[in-house]
């Protein structure tokens, strides 16, 4: 066999060199297929608004604009590894049950009181609220209220499909029967008390279904008069699990941070991409070389490893979620503060 055939004769046997694509394999720093980008609420919402008389969410099973990181389109992830969406659910409607191995998060942004029901629980949605699905329970969705709802649906599809194992299925009704009152899980694990025989670390999600953000608001209103701020996040908190101390979600990281007024934050990176979505305030964040201006509703992505740096004129609150934890369990997750 002649050696000028060597990289032909290998390539039909489905070989290939390693010495030709190591450098990008195995790189100095990480190497992201995703692109920092901003989508502003004052677009989104209109559009969102209109998919209302475009298909209904029965027919649809969930109607949601998909937010596409500008460098994937078509791919439906908004960083390498997470999905985020906003769903709407106008007054009357039901998006029926179903369940997923994909975890899934809700985070409130425009409308009051619709609800989601989880695991035989009905949650009633205010904004800023915080809701978790857990992986293959049960999920409907509904409207009782007199207005459209809007929220930012953020689901680990990337993650789940990347190692195919998603499994999903109809329940076959509208709505799932409900077995507890609404508001049992937050009583019965969110108030600092358990059950006496609960057995920890049973639930690898948080069996906490809803955060409030009353209870949010409240916890950063009453911190922040300490007056100790972090030089890069401010004052930031990470939803948790109850049962275990770690995140509310095993895939998702999700954290709510207040930066104070005239806040010139430090620069940080890290190895988690990370979807913000304001709450409250408006300011700046510049994420490698770009500035995006945010002010309520806006949502924008942080690359993995960007360096990204806050800047406010008010007081202003942003969520956050990234696929952290995941990182944590492998001993991959990296930061870098530069203070
Ligand atoms: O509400 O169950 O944005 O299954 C994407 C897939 C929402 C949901 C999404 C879903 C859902």
């Amino acid at each position: 066999m002649k050696k000028n055939n060597f990289y032909e004769n290998i390539s039909k046997l489905n070989m290939a060199p390693l010495w030709e694509v190591l450098s990008n394999l195995v790189t100095p720093e990480p190497n992201t297929r995703t692109k920092s980008h901003i989508w502003y609420w004052k677009d989104t919402k209109n559009h969102v608004l209109d998919s209302g008389s475009i298909i209904s969410a029965e027919q649809a099973e969930r109607r949601v604009l998909i937010l596409e990181n500008p460098n994937m389109r078509g791919e439906s992830r908004i960083t390498d590894t997470l999905y985020a969406g906003l769903q709407l659910i106008l007054p009357g409607e039901i998006a029926p049950s179903h369940r997923h191995t994909q975890s899934a998060l809700r985070f409130v942004m425009h409308g009051d009181g619709a609800y989601t029901a989880v695991d035989g629980e009905k949650t009633i949605m205010r904004p800023g609220d915080f809701i978790i699905t857990p992986s293959w329970t049960w999920h409907d969705h509904g409207n009782q209220s007199k207005e459209p709802m809007i929220w930012l649906d953020g689901l680990d599809i990337p993650m789940v499909n990347h190692f195919s194992s998603s499994f999903a299925e109809k329940l076959g009704e509208s709505a799932q029967e409900l077995k507890r009152l609404e508001g049992d899980s937050l009583a019965r694990y969110g108030s600092g008390l358990l059950p006496v025989d609960h057995r920890l670390f049973e639930n690898r999600a948080s069996p906490v279904f809803s955060y409030p953000y009353e209870r949010t608001k409240e916890a950063l209103d009453k911190m922040k008069r300490a007056d100790e701020w972090d030089k890069c996040h401010g004052l930031r908190l990470k939803y948790v699990n109850p049962s275990n101390g770690g995140h509310a979600i095993p895939t998702m990281a999700t954290f709510m941070q207040l930066l104070p007024k005239s806040f010139s934050g430090s620069p940080y990176r890290s190895t988690d991409g990370t979807i913000y979505s304001v709450v409250e305030g408006s300011g700046e964040t510049s994420i490698d070389d770009k500035v995006f201006h945010w002010s309520k509703g806006d949502i924008f992505v942080v690359p993995p490893w960007a360096k990204l740096k806050h800047t406010t004129k008010e007081e202003s609150v942003l969520f956050s979620f990234s696929d952290r934890p995941v990182q944590e369990l492998l001993g991959l997750f990296r930061e870098k503060s530069y203070t």
